[in-house]
């Protein structure tokens, strides 16, 4: 073996190696440093939150801030698609004489707040690919005001507890990422 191939044997891998951990270093660092920035700019955004949700989404650590943006719009919409599922089910699985007529009702609500919230956010989608960002901030804001009417609807009640605390969390939390790392889009967009 020559010096050069020696070299370059023993050194490509390495170089490749180190790249591959910078750029998921880098990666990681785009997540943290956009959720960190969202949490510092919004109080309702949760930074371990947003970094676990963005973590998770598929292909996340390839994407910049703008597909950040998309994916965390895409979390959102897979949270209410899940929630109306759950709904329907808990409706569903439980017969009227084991429900409290009162909890029945404010499901029922729920369940037409959510089927609402779904072309909404399908509808936020679109403007966010087009770059409407002013028609997506009122899309995934109508979102938010849902899960908060939902849970709003248990606690008028006393001694009642929402079955769809922690849904109606993430489902708040989610948008609120959403809404924020729009804002971080916007503000890199007019510099
Ligand atoms: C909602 O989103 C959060 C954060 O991504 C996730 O942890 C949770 O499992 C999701 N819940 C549903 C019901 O999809
Ligand atoms: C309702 O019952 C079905 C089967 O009996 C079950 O698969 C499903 O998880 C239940 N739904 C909820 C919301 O627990
Ligand atoms: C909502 O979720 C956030 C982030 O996970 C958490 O900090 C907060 O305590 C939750 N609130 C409720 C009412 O569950
Ligand atoms: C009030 C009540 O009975 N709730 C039950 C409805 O059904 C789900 C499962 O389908 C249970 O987890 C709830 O406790």
């Amino acid at each position: 073996m020559s010096p050069t191939s020696f070299l370059l044997s023993s050194f490509l891998p390495f170089l490749l190696l180190s790249s591959f951990f910078l750029i998921a270093i880098n990666a990681q660092n785009l997540i943290y440093k956009t959720c960190k920035t969202s949490s510092k700019q919004d109080p309702n955004v949760n930074l371990q939150f947003c970094t676990t949700s963005l973590q998770a989404a598929p292909a996340s650590h390839c994407a910049d801030v703008t597909g950040l943006g998309m994916m965390s719009i895409r979390l959102t919409r897979y949270n209410l698609t899940d929630t109306r599922c759950y709904i329907k089910q808990f409706l569903k699985n439980n017969t009227t004489k084991k429900l409290d007529p009162y909890v029945k009702a404010c499901l029922n609500d729920c369940f037409e707040l959510y089927s609402d919230a779904i072309p909404s956010i399908k509808q936020a989608m679109k403007s966010y690919n087009s770059k409407k960002y002013f028609d997506a901030n009122v899309q995934i804001s109508s979102v938010m005001d849902a899960a908060t009417t939902c849970e709003d609807g248990f606690k008028e009640k006393k001694g009642v507890v929402s079955p769809l605390t922690k849904r109606n969390n993430a489902s708040f939390q989610l948008s609120a990422v959403a809404l924020s790392i729009m804002s971080i889009v916007q503000s890199d967009h007019s510099n």
